[in-house]
């Protein structure tokens, strides 16, 4: 039975059955009872049913899950990823396009009848905290419980949601997924804007099926936020609560598997500790951003967990998201401890269980296993490089006391940052909003296991978002600079970072994790105009001594402070070149709109180099 009187909703989920012809249809009102017993249905399923989940150890992981996904369907395509906007101009370069017409067409047939002898689930969500004004209305309808327990940890998910929605309106994203036969041939993850809808088919995984992540609270809405006045971010939210009290609120930019999780849940240094500093977690991964009556600019976190990167987090780099995936967590393509019933993953410690289920369901004696040597030159893995869990935010000890509050958290600093090798400094500051939306626009990044495809491959990522912008690219940054006016001198200042320069042995200089407070420190000092700075040609750095390496002077001695901060000139002037030839060849040869005051920003670095 339907949960809502409201006509545009019911219209739209019996559209889609009559489409997909499920045996079922089951409305989740996100009752506890309602997901024990999908928890105890989804569990009870044979081995070897694609659908099936396990339960953990639950005493030490309770109301814990465990899940595989096919080795074909492990991370977001972005070559089966499209945004089908009525013309290829409106979604620019940076996307894959079709006309709508032709797409729904070409995927109607595959819709058609996939659910028969499967049961529909129809998920009511919201993105943001309920009855936020920056706040969004998603409805999910899919046929994986997986989907279903996944949306209850990262949104608002239930009858709430509807109630928030009124028997009226129409502003809701409708989102259409199916496992369908899990076929990479066949696989879409469709984005039609101007129709607030999303179709994704034969996937299971992360990106392309929780719906309400980055095809919602990124490409969708950063369509709605260009035509309505804001902005919708791969960022960060964190709060830095200073010792005088104040907390400075800070967003960043990084792409996928650069670093965003770990620096939202940033545990600071002995030194910062004992000074009063401490760090709270706002978001890891999305931002919607909006002027607030005081004319700045105010951050919602749309979501209300973490889908965050197994591999590497330990109690060392990351203790608060460890401790987020201690209970009520899915872990989706790590290895299993058999011993125990346990979870592992290559970081999690230096003991892999010899009695493993490695992340493709087969046992193995890990300690054996990770020793051979793979077909890559390196060790082989338990755990998939993109295996994730899923922790509600609510488990974080450091989640921000603004969490929930409706109207967001107001934002001092943007930070934009990759992995860059080389060239990019530890640090530096744009010298305005405009340099700062063009540093935003040449963000280019080491490609990671997030997405599929080749690893460690320099890209262009503008603004950490080349996946997820929901339109035209140079329309996009004209909006970067539309809301830059809108703020004026209330703009927050925007800086760029890079916590994995590179040694000659190819070794990170920066200890990163932790001390990246000490680069935070810098920033709210900059912030509040209690610091000054050296001008260089590509913005303001850090002056000698000022980013404080107290209790790491041994591994960043004054020589390799000077290697972080280095602007290399000849350097510099190729990656000028680079972004002239990225802005002509990339974007603007093939229909992106580059506003004017970009290229200017290109004659203006170009004339600093000298
Ligand atoms: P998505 O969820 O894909 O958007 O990723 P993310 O940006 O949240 O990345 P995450 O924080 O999960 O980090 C991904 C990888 O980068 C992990 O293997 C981390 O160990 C590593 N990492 C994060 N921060 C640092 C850092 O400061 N220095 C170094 N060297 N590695 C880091
Ligand atoms: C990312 O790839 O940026 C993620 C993981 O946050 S996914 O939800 O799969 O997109
Ligand atoms: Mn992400």
């Amino acid at each position: 039975m339907s949960l809502t009187n409201n006509p545009n909703v019911n219209k739209w989920v019996d559209e889609m059955v009559a489409l997909t012809k499920p045996d079922k249809v089951v409305w989740i009102d996100g009752s506890k009872e309602q997901l024990d017993a999908l928890t105890d249905e989804v569990c009870a399923l044979p081995e070897g049913n694609r659908d099936k989940m396990y339960r953990l150890n639950q005493d030490k992981l309770p109301g814990c899950l465990y899940h595989r996904t096919l080795p074909n369907d492990v991370a977001r395509v972005e070559d089966r990823t499209f945004i089908c906007t009525p013309t290829k101009e409106e979604a620019g370069p940076t996307n894959n396009w079709c006309d709508p017409a032709e797409m729904y067409a070409k995927l109607t047939p595959l819709y058609d009848g996939v659910m028969k002898g499967r049961t529909m689930y129809v998920i009511p969500y919201s993105m943001g905290p309920i009855g936020s004004p920056l706040a969004k209305v998603g409805v999910e309808i899919t046929d994986s419980i997986y989907v279903v327990l996944n949306m209850n940890i990262m949104t608002r998910m239930g009858k709430a949601a509807f109630e928030n929605l009124g028997d009226t309106s129409n502003d809701f994203v409708r989102g259409l997924h199916s496992k369908a036969d899990v076929d990479p041939e066949n696989r879409y993850i469709v984005q039609f804007p101007q129709d607030n809808t999303i179709w994704s088919i034969n996937s299971a995984y992360g990106g392309n099926v929780l719906l309400g992540k980055k095809c919602f609270a990124l490409r969708i809405a950063s369509y709605q936020g260009k035509n309505e006045g804001w902005m919708a971010e791969h960022m960060l939210i964190l709060g830095v609560k200073k010792p005088d009290g104040e907390v400075v609120y800070i967003t960043a930019a990084f792409p996928s598997a650069c670093g965003k999780t770990n620096l939202a849940m940033l545990i600071p240094p002995e030194g910062y500790k004992k000074a009063g500093y401490e760090v709270f977690t706002v978001g890891d991964d999305i931002a919607w951003m909006k002027p607030g009556e005081d004319g700045r600019l105010y951050a919602i976190n749309p979501e209300n967990g973490f889908f965050g990167v197994a591999p590497g987090t330990n109690e060392k780099s990351n203790y608060n998201a460890l401790a987020c995936t201690r209970k009520n967590a899915i872990f989706t393509n790590v290895a299993l401890n058999n011993a125990d019933n346990t979870v592992w993953w290559e970081g999690l410690d230096k003991n892999p269980p010899e009695d493993a289920t490695e992340w493709k369901g087969a046992k193995v004696n890990g300690k054996e296993f990770t020793s051979v040597i793979g077909a890559d030159g390196k060790p082989q893995k338990l755990a998939h490089p993109n295996s994730r869990f899923t922790a509600p935010a609510a488990n974080c000890p450091c989640v921000s006391p603004e969490f929930n509050n409706p109207k967001g958290v107001p934002v001092s600093a943007i930070i934009f940052g990759g992995r860059r090798a080389s060239t990019t400094p530890l640090v530096y500051q744009s010298f305005d909003w405009t340099h700062g939306t063009y540093i935003g626009s040449a963000v280019s990044s080491e490609t990671t296991a997030a997405a599929t495809g080749a690893v460690g491959v320099l890209r262009h990522d503008p603004m950490a978002m080349k996946p997820f912008i929901g339109y035209n690219v140079g329309d996009y940054w004209a909006h970067w600079l539309e809301m830059g006016e809108k703020l004026g001198d209330k703009a927050p200042k925007i800086f760029n970072v890079n916590w994995f320069k590179q040694d000659e042995n190819g070794n990170f200089m920066w200890p990163g994790f932790g001390d990246n407070m000490r680069v935070l420190d810098w920033i709210i000092k900059r912030c509040e105009g209690k610091i000054d700075a050296d001008e260089t040609a590509i913005g303001y750095l850090p002056k000698k001594g000022d980013i404080n390496v107290e209790g790491i002077e041994d591994e960043v001695t004054p020589e390799v402070m000077d290697k972080l901060l280095a602007v290399d000139k000849d350097l510099w002037k190729k990656e000028i070149t680079e972004m002239r030839r990225y802005y002509k060849e990339d974007i603007a040869d093939k229909g992106g709109h580059i506003p004017e005051a970009l290229w200017a920003q290109l004659d203006k670095i170009e004339a600093r180099l000298g």
